[in-house]
């Protein structure tokens, strides 16, 4: 059977359930989903030659690492003739492109340095996020940034944030949407310390001097991360989840949720409803924590399925900013992002093609059996027909068949990267 008369079944078989499946497309494909530039390089970016630092660790060594601006887009444009529905470029600040060799360190950024970022989304009609990085940095000292008891630290990674404002709006300006912009510290300690109050006024004061620029908060929407600990910042982190949403609330900013970031019981699908009741927008940083921190690929799997529905049945499309932030070195990079960005768009899908309102309606009435049977038998409705007629209408290639383009890539582009 082809795959539209294959949709055609499935869509009558859902209608009965009491799910449009061509109104679940149609918004499907207008959803933006935040692709991370990070993936592609192992986190390195260009305006560095030191490690990855500040907590964070890709393992693995699979060849065909970019390496230039130009590998990097050239990947990207691979991923982008794979994946399906609308997407936005997630930058960091560490890849600014330098011409002519000139280099600015992170405190003396200017948008003149994402041009080429800002040309490349544009060609390609995206939005572009963007993220200051207080990583991989000699400016990193003991592991602080903006909570370190050195002012000149504190004041370097000051400016960084400033410059990073500026550069976020220049970029909303380039290509007419809002931009993103996040900030996550790695401050911490490995040990159990002596206090800590007094590193979270610091980062508390250090924030406030950042955002105390002008800048128009329509087009730039500052986000805060918290995480509970890194790799060497066990035991405390300044930028902890109280911290970041009593800030957030505070400040008139976002909060963001990175689902690696949280005790390994707790769940950001759960979160998610309780931060919409407070905050007009937040922010998602959609991972997959395997044990700790480690960033696998996102999969179509019960938490993320479980985030898209959240953001789905409550309404916020528009009110939850979605970015992916995984990064695996261990595999070929392109099938990563490939397979973390189809996962989270057919995670989107499948919490379309749930009758959401049916089952909070039995929910109301305290039919929970009902409601636990539904959600059960909709596991084996045809949804992969679904999603390969909107990767068929998307010009996206259907099912695996993705993966062929990728081994060409590999074998003609990687290879030569040695
Ligand atoms: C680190 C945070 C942060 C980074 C990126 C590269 O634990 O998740 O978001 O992964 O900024
Ligand atoms: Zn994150």
């Amino acid at each position: 059977m082809h795959v539209k008369e294959r949709y055609e079944d499935a869509k009558k078989r859902y209608e009965k359930a009491g799910v449009d499946t061509d109104k679940a497309l149609e918004i499907l494909k207008e959803i933006p989903v935040s692709m991370h530039c990070w993936q592609g390089d192992d986190v390195i970016g260009f305006d560095h030659d030191g490690p990855l630092t500040g907590g964070i660790q890709t393992t693995g060594n699979y060849p065909g690492r970019a390496r230039t601006p130009e590998e990097l887009m050239k990947d990207m444009d691979k991923v982008f003739s794979l994946v399906p529905g609308k997407t936005k470029l997630n930058l960091h600040a560490s890849y600014a492109i330098f011409e002519d060799g000139v280099h600015a360190d992170r405190d003396q950024l200017k948008p003149e340095h994402f041009a080429r970022w800002a040309a490349f989304a544009k060609e390609r009609g995206m939005g572009i996020d963007f993220n200051p990085t207080f990583f991989s940095h000699d400016m990193v000292k003991d592991n602080l940034t903006l909570s370190s008891p050195d002012k000149e630290v504190r004041d370097f990674w000051i400016r960084h944030g400033q410059a990073c404002i500026r550069i976020s709006e220049y970029l909303a300006n380039e290509t007419g949407q809002p931009c993103v912009m996040n900030i996550w510290i790695p401050d911490g300690y490995k040990d159990i310390p002596a206090d800590r109050l007094t590193p979270r006024a610091r980062f508390k004061d250090s924030l406030d001097q950042i955002l105390s620029i002008p800048y128009d908060k329509e087009k730039v929407l500052v986000c805060l991360e918290s995480k509970v600990f890194g790799i060497g910042m066990e035991s405390y982190t300044v930028g902890s989840s109280e911290f970041t949403i009593n800030y957030a609330a505070s400040r008139g900013i976002l909060p963001l949720m990175d689902n690696g970031h949280y005790h390994p019981t707790e769940v950001v699908s759960d979160k998610i409803s309780a931060m919409l009741l407070f905050f007009d927008k937040i922010a998602l940083h959609v991972t997959r924590p395997v044990r700790w921190d480690s960033d696998h690929v996102v999969l179509f799997d019960d938490e993320t399925r479980e985030i898209a529905k959240e953001i789905v049945r409550n309404k916020a499309l528009d009110r939850v900013m979605i970015g992916l932030d995984f990064f695996d070195a261990s595999i070929n990079r392109i099938a990563a992002w490939t397979v973390g960005m189809r996962s989270f768009r057919k995670a989107l899908l499948y919490a379309l093609l749930t009758p959401n309102e049916k089952l909070a309606g039995l929910q109301e009435e305290g039919h929970l059996t009902e409601v636990m049977m539904i959600q059960e038998e909709m596991k084996t409705y045809p949804f992969g027909d679904v999603w390969d007629y909107f990767c068929e209408t998307e010009g996206k290639p259907v099912g695996e068949d993705w993966y062929e383009a990728v081994k060409t890539y590999e074998d003609q582009v990687f290879s030569a990267r040695k």
